[in-house]
């Protein structure tokens, strides 16, 4: 099980986007980069009965935690079993500073998480935004929709819901991302609103398309790195930074929350599928789209990944696209998504 961005210290997200050149939607090229498998097509063929369980998740740090869910429900888990174990694996990955433990912690430098969980049968869903020592928020999320009869709970409500409900305080702010957020600090100047690095946002969305035919779908984020106390982006937000439909597909979404939070970005991508798109066209179209109502040349840095009920994948991303993981019975890989670049 290899997680590049965990193996090899040196792997960055950025050098590996740019050693991948652009590459249009229906593009049947395969080439490899960074130890990573990509496919520049973004839309893999249809995949038959045989391959589910099939587990998609955003970023190379999705590739174990798809592993996880896939043994968790070879081992006859349920799809949300499959979604809190997967997910959690990214939580407590002190190597990933953007989700969970280990995660950029906000201006004040407290570590502030969202996330959120959708099952497709039920359509019910669980969400908890900007908790503070609770780990895992994907297990919140989902004890938020099981045990209670609220679709979301925030800061210190979820906070003292989850100390209630058998969750732990956990010190989230590890040495070296209270490092990061001092040199950060100490970069700032008076006045001056917070800025973030370029490369300070990644979130785990995993969905899911069990042997049964049904759909499920979580997410997981510190958010923006050094966010002012209280923002909350699209992650944790049902049919922004996930939404699941049964009828139809799951769609996941990673980068900068505030350009996928006031386009609905997950919602869209389903609706698309349902309309006819494949997986990859659909959050294509859904960026393309939000790219039009922007001025040309705006570096939105947003992504979106899907399944469909058919079992069909894809993903797609501004810019270069981005690294995503694919996992079934038999196949676990990192792929590179659809590229759209900004308007010209
Ligand atoms: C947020 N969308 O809080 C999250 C961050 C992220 O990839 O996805 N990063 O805006």
């Amino acid at each position: 099980m290899i997680n590049p961005s965990a193996a090899d210290p040196s792997f960055n997200r950025r050098r590996f986007l740019g050693t991948v050149a652009n590459a249009s939607l229906g593009s049947a090229l395969l080439a490899a980069a960074s130890g990573c498998r990509t496919s520049t097509g973004g839309a893999a063929p249809a995949r038959a009965g045989s391959t589910l369980p099939l587990i998609v998740s955003t970023w190379p740090f999705g590739k174990p935690a798809n592993e996880k869910a896939l043994q968790v429900l070879q081992a006859g888990g349920g799809r949300l079993d499959a979604i809190v174990d997967g997910i959690s694996v990214t939580e407590h990955d002190l190597s990933v500073s953007s989700v969970g433990a280990g995660g950029d912690p906000n201006a004040e430098g407290v570590v502030s998480l969202d996330a959120c969980i959708m099952d497709g049968p039920t359509h019910k869903c669980g969400s908890v935004a900007a908790v503070e020592g609770i780990l895992p928020v994907i297990g919140l999320a989902r004890a938020v929709m099981e045990k209670t009869r609220h679709v979301m709970l925030v800061g210190d409500g979820a906070r003292r819901f989850a100390l209630a409900n058998g969750f732990k305080d956990t010190d989230l702010l590890t040495e070296a991302a209270r490092r990061r957020w001092q040199e950060w600090k100490a970069r700032q100047t008076g006045g001056q609103p917070a800025s973030a690095p370029p490369d300070s946002h990644d979130t785990i969305a995993m969905v899911i398309l069990g042997s049964d035919g049904q759909l499920a779908g979580g997410c997981s984020t510190s958010g923006l790195s050094y966010k002012l106390p209280g923002r909350v982006g699209d992650s944790p937000i049902i049919g922004s930074g996930l939404y699941v439909d049964n009828d139809v597909g799951a769609a996941g979404a990673t980068g900068v929350g505030e350009n996928i939070l006031r386009f609905c970005g997950t919602f869209q991508v389903v609706e698309l599928m349902r309309a006819g798109a494949s997986p990859a066209e659909a959050c294509a179209e859904t960026i393309r789209r939000i790219q039009r109502k922007h001025p040309a040349g705006t570096d939105l840095a947003i992504n979106f990944l899907a399944i469909d009920r058919r079992g069909r994948f894809g993903a797609a991303g501004t810019g270069d696209g981005f690294p995503y993981a694919v996992t079934y019975p038999g196949y676990s890989e990192v792929l590179k998504s659809v590229a759209v670049p900004a308007r010209a």
